[in-house]
């Protein structure tokens, strides 16, 4: 099946009994049983299993292909339920630009916890082999980065991971599987914020893990019925709605955002410009190998360098709206350094390039005329 038809019938299959074209939203905690353990069908409790999640993990696994996907009631949840493999003394590689709630969990609840995180420049995968040693058990992708695009080639890392036997995570929030497959390039398991491109809508919070091998699945599996962060039916029925056309907002969200970045580019008041398409882009070759297309996601920031400058814009667009998220069909403008990434040190902040001029934006899939005439007005 080729993903178009993936996105749509993935996993799916009409109501035995009445024909429903779409799950009903199974509202309900828990299920009846004839007799002690014994239940009527194959549902028990809506922690360990609900139809409605059922049918949406169905989906997920089949976008990313993936033998396992499970719905989290948020991105962090996900991120948190894979985190719980791991106990004192292990390590974990990561990239050195995450999005700011990731750092947070990574830095703040886990570190204390005694796992400990090596943030690294993944241009130089040296930097990945260097760090390597027996506690070694995760390395985490998050590419491109959030905010600042930056890619790391998921093939070459996973020969590292592969030959060390050390888990291979990928949070593939901004690329969707419809640009990028992380399972097939060699990672274990995938993560995404659902509440982004998947859903698309900008009405849900909720997280997915998918993970390549049916063994990873069932310990995952366990871990989210024994911990317990499991996304509501309502939501769940959301989530597999929105990624019924996530081919299609993709594709215009790719067009829409390569004609920002060109008119931000032309821009005398935009000094540089951050989007793996622009052949200036430092991980462009990297984003042309393992990515069909280059997104929706554009961040840039000011000739001036001014925080005035980027705060002033934000202050005057319209059709952008000034929010934190990303992914949906509206347009969001974000100002990473005061909203989505203010939990990272101001230190670790400038040292990575997140500076206060920097501008992130979610670019939708309105008319592009608007959209560019929007930009425009606010870079007067
Ligand atoms: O917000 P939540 O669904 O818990 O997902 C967390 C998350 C994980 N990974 C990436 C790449 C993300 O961008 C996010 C959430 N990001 C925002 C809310 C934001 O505006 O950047």
């Amino acid at each position: 099946m080729k993903f178009n038809t993936k996105t749509i019938h993935g996993g799916q299959h009409h109501d035995p009994t009445t024909g429903a074209v779409m799950p009903a939203v199974f509202q309900t905690s828990t299920f009846a049983q004839t007799s002690p353990g014994k239940p009527i069908g194959d549902y028990v409790y809506s922690r360990s299993a609900n139809p409605t999640r059922t049918a949406l993990e169905a989906a997920l696994a089949s976008i990313e292909n993936g033998a396992k996907g499970l719905a989290f009631s948020s991105g962090l949840a996900a991120t948190d339920c894979l985190l719980r493999s791991f106990k004192a003394g292990d390590e974990i590689i990561a990239m050195d630009d995450l999005y700011g709630g990731t750092y947070r969990m990574f830095t703040r609840i886990y570190k204390d916890s005694g796992i400990k995180f090596h943030f690294v420049d993944m241009n130089n995968l040296d930097n990945v082999r260097s760090l390597i040693n027996e506690n070694t058990k995760m390395v985490w992708l998050e590419t491109p980065t959030n905010p600042l695009m930056k890619l790391a080639d998921i093939a070459a890392v996973a020969k590292i991971t592969k030959a060390n036997n050390i888990l291979l995570a990928v949070d593939n929030t901004f690329a969707t599987p419809y640009l990028q497959n992380p399972l097939d390039l060699g990672a274990d398991v995938v993560m995404h914020s659902a509440t982004k491109y998947l859903s698309g809508h900008s009405d849900v919070v909720a997280g997915a893990l998918i993970a390549k091998t049916a063994e990873l699945g069932e310990q995952l599996l366990f871990q989210q019925f024994a911990t317990g962060a499991t996304l509501g039916p309502m939501d769940c029925f959301l989530v597999l709605r929105g990624i019924k056309t996530l081919h299609l907002r993709m594709q215009r969200h790719c067009e829409n955002g390569e004609k920002v970045v060109e008119f931000l580019s032309n821009h005398p008041k935009v000094k540089t410009v951050f989007y793996p398409g622009l052949v200036s882009h430092p991980f462009h070759e990297i984003a042309k190998k393992q990515m069909s297309g280059f997104g929706g996601m554009v961040s840039f920031n000011f000739v001036s360098g001014k925080k005035e400058d980027s705060v002033d814009f934000l202050e005057k667009v319209r059709l952008f709206t000034l929010a934190e998220s990303l992914g949906g069909v509206e347009s969001l403008a974000n100002h990473p350094a005061l909203m989505t990434h203010a939990s990272i040190p101001e230190d670790k902040r400038k040292e990575v390039g997140i500076t206060d001029d920097l501008v992130r934006l979610s670019v939708g899939i309105e008319d592009i005329e608007d959209l560019i005439e929007d930009l425009r007005k606010a870079l007067e």
